[in-house]
Order: C-alpha cells, then sequence, then structure tokens
C-alpha cells in the first residue's frame, strides 16, 4: 500500500519532469517566455501583493527572481507527488490533474501582456500532454499484474525450500495484497528511459531557446557608439574620493543593481527593433529603428539611477554614463508641447517589449533637462539587463516612473486616462526622487580601534544637486562632512569625514541638504508609494 504510493509519487515526478522538459523544448519553437515556469512566474509576479513584493526586492535583491522559481519548482513537485500517488490508484484521475495544470500553464501565458498569440499555450499543453500520458502508462506498470493470473505467475517468484519442493501458492487473499504484484521491470525500465528521454528533451530546448538570443547578441555585437554631439563634462578629478569601501564614483555595469519584472531578460535584436511615438498631441506619429537613433546627434551624460524600492541605507542606486538622444527634442519632432506651453497630454507612457508600462510627466522629460533615450552604458551598448537596445533615463525620478526598460512604444497620454503598471499596484503617478545619504564605510556591526575612523559615503538628490552632509556621532553635535567634488546636480556625490573614534558603542547618523535647501527628513516611511525617507545610521564597537 504504502510502497504503490511511493512508486506512484515516482511516476508523478517523472512524469512532471517530462511534462516541464517537454514544455521547454515546445517554448524554444513558440517563445522562451512561454515556458509554463516564466509564465507562471510572471503572472505571480504581477499578481503579488505589493507589500510581499517589496520584501521580497528587500530580501533577496537581484535573486528575487531565482527564489520565485524555485518557490513555483517546490510547488509543482509537491503537486507532482501527490498526482502521482493519487495515479497509483486512480490513473485517470492523477492523470487529469496533470492535464489541469497544462491548462493553467497555458491560459497564463497567453495571458502575459507581451503574449499576442495562443500558440504560447503550446508548451504548457504539450507538456500536461506527455506528462500526463507518462503518468498513466507508469501507474499501470505498477497495477500490471496486481490480480494475477496463476498461469502468468514465474516460477522464481514461487518459494522454493532448500530441497527444492515447491511450496503451494498460498490462497490468502491479504498475502496476496501485501505481495509485490507489479510489473518490477517494465516499471523500472520505463522509468529510466523517461528520465533519461527528458533530460534530454529538457537540454535540447534550453540550448535552443539558447540559440534564439543569438540574433540579438549578434546584433548588440554589431553597435559601434557614435561620438557624442554633446559629450559629458570630465568628471571633475575630485568627485571620486580614495577612501577603500566607498562607492566608486562610477558603477561598473556589472555591479549596477537591476530591478525589473522579467523572469527572461527580454533578447531584443536591435536590427528589427523599431520605437513608436503616438498619442495625445502627436502631430507626426514616428516610427524609428535603432540605426537611425545612431545617426541622431547624441548627447552623454552621467546620472545616477535610483529605485524607489530601495530602503534607507539600501543598495538600488547607482550612477553610469549614459550615451543617447535627447527625449524631449524626437518629441518635439513629433510634434508633442509639453502642457505648459497647452499640450494635451501630461503623461508618457513607454511601453517594453516585456509589457511593462511606465509613466513619466511629459513636463519633466521637456522642462530642459537631460531625459534620454539611452542607447548606450559606461561606454559600451546597454547590456541586455539593463534594456538592450534602448531605454529610458530620466535624472531625478525613480526608475519605475522613468526608466523603461527594453522600451519600444511611447504613448502621450494623461494621468487621469492611464494607469501604467506600478500605480495599479499601490505605487505613485509621479515620483521625484527624495534626498538620501548613505553611510557605505564602516558597515553595521564593524569592530574599528580607536584613532581616527574614516566615515564615508554617498549622497544623492538627482536634479536637485546636494549641497551639504553632515554626521553625528551617538546624539552629538551634527557636524559638517568634507564633499567630494560634484560632478553635475544629476549625479550623486561621495561624502567622507574622519571621526575620533573613542571606544565603545557608537551610533553614526548621516544626513543630507539638498541644493533646494531641504534637508533630508529624519521621518521615515516605508518605500510604498513614492520612495523611503529616514536617515541611515550604523552601530560600531570600538575597540
Ligand atoms: N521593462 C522594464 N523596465 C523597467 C522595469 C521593469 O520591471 N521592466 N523596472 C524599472 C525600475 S523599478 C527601475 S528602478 C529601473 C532599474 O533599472 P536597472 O535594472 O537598469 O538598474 O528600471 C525600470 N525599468
Ligand atoms: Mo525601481
Amino acid at each position: 500500500m504504502w510502497r504503490l504510493a511511493g512508486l506512484g509519487a515516482l511516476s508523478g515526478l517523472l512524469a512532471g519532469y517530462s511534462a516541464l522538459a517537454t514544455a521547454e523544448l515546445v517554448s524554444a519553437a513558440v517563445r522562451p517566455e512561454s515556458s509554463p515556469v516564466i509564465a507562471v512566474g510572471g503572472a505571480a509576479i504581477d499578481r503579488t501583493p505589493t507589500p510581499v513584493k517589496d520584501w521580497a526586492i528587500r530580501e533577496f535583491g537581484t535573486d528575487d527572481k531565482l527564489v520565485l522559481q524555485l518557490g513555483i519548482l517546490a510547488v509543482l513537485t509537491l503537486l507532482a507527488l501527490v498526482l502521482g500517488a493519487l495515479a497509483a490508484r486512480y490513473r485517470s484521475i492523477g492523470s487529469a490533474g496533470v492535464l489541469l495544470f497544462g491548462v493553467v500553464g497555458g491560459v497564463a501565458a497567453t495571458n502575459r501582456p507581451d503574449s499576442t498569440s495562443v500558440m504560447d499555450a503550446l508548451p504548457s499543453v504539450v507538456g500536461a500532454v506527455v506528462g500526463a500520458g507518462l503518468l498513466y502508462w507508469l501507474a499501470g506498470r505498477l497495477r500490471a499484474r496486481r490480480h494475477p493470473e496463476p498461469a502468468e505467475e514465474p516460477m522464481t517468484e514461487e518459494p522454493v525450500t532448500e530441497e527444492g519442493i515447491r511450496l503451494a501458492p498460498v490462497a490468502n487473499p491479504a498475502h496476496d495484497h501485501e505481495r509485490p504484484g507489479w510489473d518490477r521491470r517494465g516499471f523500472i525500465v520505463a522509468a529510466t528511459a523517461a528520465a533519461a528521454a527528458s533530460t534530454g528533451i529538457g537540454l535540447l530546448g534550453r540550448s535552443l531557446n539558447g540559440a534564439r538570443g543569438q540574433n540579438a547578441i549578434a546584433s548588440r555585437n554589431q553597435v559601434t557608439l557614435p561620438a557624442p554631439a554633446s559629450a559629458a563634462a570630465p568628471v571633475p578629478k575630485g568627485a571620486a574620493l580614495r577612501i577603500k569601501d566607498v562607492s566608486p564614483f562610477m558603477t561598473p555595469n556589472q555591479d549596477f543593481y537591476r530591478v525589473d519584472t522579467a523572469l527572461v531578460v527580454p533578447r531584443v535584436d536591435a536590427t528589427s527593433w523599431r520605437l513608436r511615438i503616438h498619442g495625445k498631441g502627436v502631430t507626426r506619429e514616428t516610427t524609428v529603428s535603432f540605426a537611425e537613433l545612431l545617426r541622431m546627434p547624441l548627447i552623454e551624460r552621467n546620472i545616477t539611477l535610483a529605485c524607489v524600492s530601495n530602503e534607507v541605507g539600501g543598495p538600488y542606486v547607482g550612477n553610469a554614463r549614459w550615451i543617447g538622444v535627447r527625449l524631449a527634442d524626437l518629441l518635439a519632432q513629433c510634434g508633442v508641447k509639453p502642457p505648459s506651453k497647452g499640450g494635451p497630454a501630461d503623461q508618457l507612457v513607454a511601453r517594453s517589449v516585456d509589457g511593462m508600462t511606465i509613466g513619466t510627466p511629459v513636463e519633466d522629460v521637456m522642462d530642459g533637462r537631460d531625459a534620454m533615450l539611452a542607447l548606450g552604458m559606461n561606454g559600451e551598448p546597454l547590456p541586455f539587463a539593463h534594456g538592450f537596445p534602448v531605454r529610458m533615463v530620466v535624472p531625478g525620478l525613480y526608475g519605475f516612473v522613468s526608466a523603461c526598460k527594453w522600451i519600444q512604444d511611447i504613448e502621450l497620454t494623461t494621468f487621469d486616462d492611464y494607469d501604467p503598471y506600478w500605480v495599479k499596484r499601490d505605487w505613485a503617478r509621479k515620483a521625484p526622487i527624495k534626498t538620501q545619504s548613505r553611510i557605505d564605510t564602516p558597515k553595521s556591526f564593524a569592530r574599528p580601534t580607536t584613532g581616527t575612523v574614516m566615515v564615508a559615503g554617498v549622497a544623492w538628490a538627482q536634479h536637485r544637486g546636494i549641497d551639504r552632509v553632515e554626521l553625528r556621532v551617538d546624539d552629538g553635535p551634527w557636524q559638517q562632512a568634507d564633499l567630494a567634488a560634484e560632478d553635475t546636480r544629476d549625479t550623486w556625490r561621495q561624502w567622507s569625514f574622519p571621526w575620533k573614534a573613542t571606544s565603545g558603542g557608537h551610533t553614526l547618523t548621516v544626513r543630507a541638504t539638498d541644493r533646494t535647501g531641504e534637508t533630508q527628513t529624519r521621518k521615515r516611511t516605508g518605500t510604498v508609494p513614492d520612495g523611503a525617507s529616514g536617515w541611515h545610521s550604523v552601530v560600531v564597537t570600538v575597540d
């Protein structure tokens, strides 16, 4: 009885594995994002309550997606075990259960915002049919000889005494129930074959899915970023302090934080990519290619990007040198006017290839700041994870209201008419970046020795600029920190403070004041809806 359930559970596991492997292969023929785990994962992300999502970004950071996928796999494993155990007794019901999950996956895949065809259901459905079929068949092996014909009973399975005398089978129904009444060989052969075939199919699917990105990779390799018509001024020498453990003034691409909802990083082929600009007040609707953007006059700017999900003291902020097309110029060519000049649209909604929507005030984009369609980041084409081929960057606004990656559509509309993705999920419609400062060194719980301890970090108030940074030791007075040279008001600023550390436990607190004269508020708020506020502190013990 328990053995039957156990073998059934094993069959369920194999069926689930073969279903996912098959789905992987079919998704390579449809599109990678249509695979069930990705589709269900995407649907889960979109439906995750904002507090939970915020918590996941905080706890797991860029690994949040890995955690989610592992979670989905854990749930699927459990379901497969249960359905398998069920199938050992009721094989039609167990197999039908597998089919049901295929339907769930298929519905999830076709309902993704980037799904354009019912074909997206195919991987889930075909996978489930294969998995259900395998489970049905394996469960059949388990029962093949539950009630064996006496004539079919192999001689060797009869109990035989040492003298070679065959004992008569005992006609005992209870005993009959206990004996291994199943096709052991058939099951083992089938199970092994299914496991091996699934692994082969899955690996083939994986590699085909990987190969699909080759055109995109090739198109990225072919990009040569032209010299900008308007170069960024050289970073002042004093902008980067030579202090160990301070965030480098320019954040290397591989260290740049990543926050998005994409379970599979979109790999867009730049040669077929187009951006459409349309909507209210657009008198000349425009579609531009990547090559056309590269031929336009480009600007190069250092801009510090920040995520609204960044907690006080958190890591989701980075500074890069972006090169791209001034968005205001392109919009003006399309006939767009900001609301202050009588334009009918106050919201610009950017749409990405993966269905993300991000709304930005048209006024901000056209008020003279260097809002851009970025094509390059720190001297190279955008990395895929950061939006290749084109993304938006707007100085002064959190990423969720400005920095659409993998952009493919810009629609001019109004805040009244349309709520983009995050706004539908409790986040604010408008979200300028709050003035913030962070202590990078020493870290909390560090144990420096008495004497001079270099306290240092970064402060940012994009598009307003940092005017002053102050440090407080315990409940002492605020003391002016040394500020590194300012690059631009759109970039962060390093600061340092040589602290005469005395022994014992101490709390170090930092605050910044921006160039409008406003000092970073001490009032602690969470990240939802428009960014965390409060002061960053670290607690250290001086030995
Ligand atoms: N297509 C797309 N663009 C997106 C997002 C997203 O989820 N999808 N996230 C936004 C958010 S919340 C932020 S903070 C920035 C982060 O950009 P980065 O990952 O390059 O640092 O991208 C923005 N652009
Ligand atoms: Mo963000």
